[in-house]
Order: structure tokens, then C-alpha cells, then sequence
């Protein structure tokens, strides 16, 4: 049931994230509490803002970022990269990680219901990528411990909301909420962006959420011309596995890698898991990655794959295309 959120009530809620105290964020709240409207669809949230006040009164504050410790926002990165997903309140971050991890979420139709940020692992068919949902951010809010945590990511997903009538505004809080913490959403591939700059550079994939809502398709041809091809896009709706299958492929693209699968003379491929090396790479990269001995003892390979034959003889320089298989062969 949607929570049908008054203007009232979203004034005191824009009043709670701009209070710099703990008797404003109180006053803000219990006028929160008094103005949201009582039905079934709001019960979650009701118990959710008493709960938030209490913790205030208790002198806790936990989540809006007083008594935080920025420990609790280290998250160890696994898989191939870890990707930042940042977006406006509501805007379907919390959702589309539900729907491409096993992570367990909630999705609210009301804004700033993620207080923390949490990971959840998809797959790009055999390669795995951790993403991270965040707190929200919008032009006056952003949790003071994000920044941190986001200059540790591989790579960032921008999720803009097709259905929100300040869709074209979106991108635009969040590029300039970044600037303000000295990181720069770029165009760029995780694997050729330096790990440390500064600012710290974000290789970033706008994605364009609800793409099932009747505006969302004259929402993107906006978009496209507000900002013309600063990142790569792709569109998604929760409800569509193509939209899925094509957001974890452009993940995937986002970091520049390709995939070589290693295999022993006369044996098949392991495909277990593959080398995962920069788009650009050549057989002694792959040899190095598989162990440094095989790139020390080189004297040639045999490659299966795109673009190779069956088996043909390959050298050191020899560039490695996604999906091959590579036999190594040692002096
Ligand atoms: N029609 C449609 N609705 C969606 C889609 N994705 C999310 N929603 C709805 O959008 C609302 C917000 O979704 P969330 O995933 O909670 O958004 P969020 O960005 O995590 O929002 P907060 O963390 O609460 O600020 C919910 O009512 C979702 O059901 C989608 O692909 N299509
Ligand atoms: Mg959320």
C-alpha cells in the first residue's frame, strides 16, 4: 500500500535532515510522527521514526550519523570489485540490489529508508561483483561517513529515478554531493583508473531506474541531452530480467576486464573460475597471473577462443580476448 506522504510531512522531513542538533533532529521528528498520515501502508514507518526517536532521546543517534563509528561503514571488498550504488531518495537503488543479489532488503515506497550501507553479491555470468547499497542523497542531505567508504569502491552505478518529475535534477545532486567529498564520477574502465588520486576518480554507470513507467522512455531522451554521453547508461525495471541481464552486463563492461580460462595439455579448460586481466592484456600477462614461474619459464602457448583458432600456436604479445582458453607451455 503506498504511504501517500503529505506535503506536511515531507517539510518536517527535510526539516529532520537539515537539523543540526539533537533537539531540532527531535523536534523535527516527533513533528514527523504527528504528521504522517496513520494507515496500514504506513505502520512500518511509524514504528520506524518512534523507534529513530527514542534512540535521540536515549542520546544514541545512531542513524543519522552522531554516534556512528566510521568502522562500521568498512566494507571488505569481494568478488571482482566492489561498486557504489548512489542515487536520490527513492529513486530504486534498494530494489535493484534485491533483484540482482541475494541480499535481503526492504524496499519502501517512501524516501531514506537505507540507513546503512549494505553489499550484496551479483554475477555477470561467471565473474562476481559486489554491490553496495547506500543511504540515499539528495541537494541538502548526504551521511557524513559515505565518502570514506566510497573512496574505497572499484567503481560507482549513479541510479537515476525515471518516474520522479526531478529526474534530470538527480544526477546533478549527486555529482555535485561527490564534488563537495573530492570524488569525480567519471566515464572511464576500473581497470585503467588509478586505485588512489585526488580527487578520487569513480569510473560510473548511470543507470535509469523504473524503466517500466510510462514516462521513463521521454525521461531518458532528456537525460541524454542534459548529459549528452558523460557516462554510459543503461536502463533497468526490476520486473524485466532483460533490463537485469544488461545492467550486470554493463557492470561488467564498466570494469574493463576480460576473462582467460587456463587449461593443461591434454586435459580440458578449468573453468572453475577465470583469470580475470585488463581489457588489452597479452599471453605473458595471463602467464604472470597464473604464476609468475609460467611467465619466467616461458616458451609459448596454444589458445581456443574468439578471434583464435583451434589450438593456434600463440606468443608473449599476443593480445588475450574474453572468453579464451589458454594452454601455457614452459621452457
Ligand atoms: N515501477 C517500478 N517501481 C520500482 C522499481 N524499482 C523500485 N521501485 C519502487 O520504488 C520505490 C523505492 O524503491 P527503493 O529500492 O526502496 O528505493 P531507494 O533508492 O533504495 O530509496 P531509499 O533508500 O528509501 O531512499 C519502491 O516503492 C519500489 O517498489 C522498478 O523497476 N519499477
Ligand atoms: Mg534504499
Amino acid at each position: 500500500m503506498p504511504a501517500n506522504l503529505t506535503a506536511q510531512y515531507l517539510e518536517a522531513e527535510r526539516r529532520f535532515r537539515a537539523a543540526k542538533t539533537p533537539e531540532e533532529k527531535k523536534s523535527a521528528l516527533e513533528d514527523m510522527i504527528a504528521k504522517l498520515p496513520k494507515h496500514k501502508g504506513t505502520e512500518k514507518m511509524f514504528a520506524d521514526l518512534k523507534s529513530r526517536l527514542a534512540r535521540l532521546k536515549r542520546g544514541e543517534d545512531s542513524k543519522s550519523g552522531g554516534a556512528r563509528r566510521s568502522s562500521e561503514y568498512t566494507i571488505p571488498i569481494e568478488g571482482a570489485g566492489q561498486v557504489m550504488m548512489l542515487g536520490a531518495p527513492n529513486a530504486g537503488k534498494t530494489a535493484l540490489l534485491g533483484a540482482m543479489s541475494n541480499a535481503e532488503v526492504e524496499v519502501t515506497d517512501y524516501p531514506f529508508s537505507t540507513h546503512r550501507p549494505a553489499p550484496g553479491m551479483m554475477k555477470y555470468e561467471d565473474v562476481p561483483f559486489q554491490l553496495v547499497d547506500t543511504p540515499s542523497m539528495d541537494p541538502d542531505f548526504m551521511d557524513q561517513f559515505l565518502p570514506p567508504l566510497i573512496r574505497c569502491a572499484d567503481a560507482a552505478v549513479l541510479v537515476v529515478d525515471l518516474s520522479s518529475p526531478d529526474c534530470l535534477d538527480q544526477p546533478g545532486w549527486i555529482l555535485s554531493a561527490m564534488q563537495k567529498a573530492n570524488i569525480e564520477l567519471i566515464r572511464g574502465l576500473a581497470s585503467s583508473t588509478p586505485k588512489q588520486s585526488v580527487p578520487k576518480q569513480l569510473p560510473t554507470l548511470m543507470v535509469g531506474a523504473k524503466a517500466d513507467h510510462p514516462d521513463a522512455d521521454t525521461a531518458m531522451e532528456l537525460l541524454g541531452e542534459v548529459l549528452g554521453d558523460r557516462f554510459p547508461v543503461v536502463t533497468v525495471s526490476v520486473d524485466r530480467p532483460d533490463t537485469l541481464d544488461a545492467f550486470s552486463r554493463a557492470v561488467f563492461d564498466l570494469f574493463g576486464i576480460v576473462r582467460a580460462y587456463s587449461k593443461r595439455p591434454g586435459q580440458e579448460a578449468d573453468r572453475k573460475a577465470p583469470f580475470l586481466l585488463p581489457v588489452g592484456s597479452t599471453v605473458i600477462d595471463f602467464a604472470e597471473k597464473v604464476h609468475r614461474s609460467f611467465a619466467a619459464r616461458f616458451s609459448f602457448a596454444r589458445g581456443w577462443g574468439s578471434g583464435k583458432f583451434e589450438g593456434q600456436r600463440l606468443g608473449p604479445g599476443d593480445v588475450v580476448e574474453d572468453g579464451d582458453v589458454i594452454e601455457l607451455h614452459t621452457k
